[in-house]
């Protein structure tokens, strides 16, 4: 049971997909499938951290499943699937429940954020949350994780995870026949892209965020072009035209954000925008903007809406993506029951 290179990475079906979402994750996790064995999930059991609709969620389940497709993941080439068909991530998610230290988990930044004031109303689940991401990626036996900026410190909690089991049980890994004592490899975040931390259209020091409760805070991936428009137009500035150099966007939030939206979605750097824009008042570079926005969006939009007219075929592509997930993540978890020293049939 060699450690091959492997891609894991999941997205949370708590509402519709964001700019973010897309630049931050996606982009990275279209381009990985090229060229490495990739697992990609809609985390489910994640998104119940916190209340969701059932009939809601479900059709979350749904859209996210059907905007990663539209937005260029084949699932032939990579695993699709929804975290709960595969019991195998609630499993281990115990396991490192009981690996984890509550030290650990009270340094994490995003639960303190989510709970907010009201801690002592928060799910366990929420709390946990980073076991449980642990666990999705380790079933794997992933190596690489493709994620935004703000998964970073989550990403450590994952590595931290691995190395203490295996350290813990060292001797048992050994005995299963795993000479150098490594089980679980140390999973490397891969946070490169174009945009690896896209902020909100409102405030340019926010992460962009589906559970921001404006919605213009974001630009979603089933905007149509007229709410693309008037979003970028709406989006908070300063009141300065766009400086000609990089350097000149120091202290300037939402500009930076923007132009570097703009190139993320040209493709090109944000020096190239300011080439083309630089001196310029927002109002010329927002119209630019809203139209590289929108060539880029809608033909994902598009494709989405089309997907979801047959939700079906939807649970098809995830039935059969859980079934190849099932089968890669069963020996992994056998031999993590026979480390830990559980008996199983
Ligand atoms: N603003 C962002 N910029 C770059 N990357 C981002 N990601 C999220 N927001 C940005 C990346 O998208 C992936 C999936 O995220 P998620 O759905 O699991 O949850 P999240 O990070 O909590 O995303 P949101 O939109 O902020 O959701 P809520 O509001 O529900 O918490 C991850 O790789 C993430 O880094």
């Amino acid at each position: 049971m060699l450690i091959t290179p492997r891609v894991f990475s999941g997205m949370q079906p708590t509402g519709t997909l964001h700019l973010g979402n897309y630049l931050g994750a996606m982009v990275n996790w279209i381009e990985l499938q090229k060229t490495h064995e990739c697992i990609y999930c809609v985390v489910d059991l994640h998104a119940i951290t916190v209340w969701q609709e059932p009939a809601e969620l479900r059709h979350a389940i749904r859209q996210v499943t059907a905007a990663y497709i539209a937005a260029g993941l084949d699932p032939k080439r990579s695993v699709l699937f929804n975290q709960s068909q595969v019991s195998a991530h609630a499993e281990l998610g115990w396991i490192f429940n009981c690996v984890a230290r509550l030290g650990w988990l009270n340094r994490m930044t995003q639960f303190k954020e989510k709970a907010g004031k009201d801690r002592e109303q928060a799910s366990v689940g929420l709390y946990a949350y980073p076991n449980l991401m642990a666990a999705d990626i380790l079933a794997y036996r992933a190596t690489h994780v493709p994620v935004g900026e703000d998964q970073k410190q989550h990403l450590e909690l994952a590595r931290d995870i691995a190395q203490k089991f295996n350290n813990d049980f060292r001797a048992s890994i050994v005995a299963q026949g795993f000479a150098d004592g490594v089980f679980f490899p140390q999973p490397d975040p891969v946070i490169t892209g174009p945009a690896t931390r896209v902020m909100s259209l409102r405030d340019g020091t926010k992460k962009m965020s589906k559970s921001d409760p404006s919605d213009l805070s974001r630009i979603n991936l089933t905007d149509d072009a007229d709410t693309i428009a008037k979003k970028v137009q709406k989006a908070k500035t300063d009141p300065e035209p766009l400086p000609s150099d990089v350097e000149g966007l120091a202290a300037r939030p939402e500009a930076d954000n923007l132009v570097g939206i703009h190139a993320a979605l040209a493709g090109v750097g944000k020096d190239a925008v300011l080439r083309d824009f630089g001196g310029q008042q927002f109002s010329s570079f927002k119209k630019a903007l809203a139209e590289v926005a929108v060539a880029r969006l809608a033909p994902i939009t598009g494709e989405t809406q089309r997907l979801m007219s047959d939700p079906g075929s939807i649970d098809r592509v995830l039935a059969d993506g859980a079934e190849r997930a099932r089968a890669i993540a069963a020996p992994v978890m056998d031999k993590v029951k026979d480390i830990v020293g559980l008996i199983r049939a």
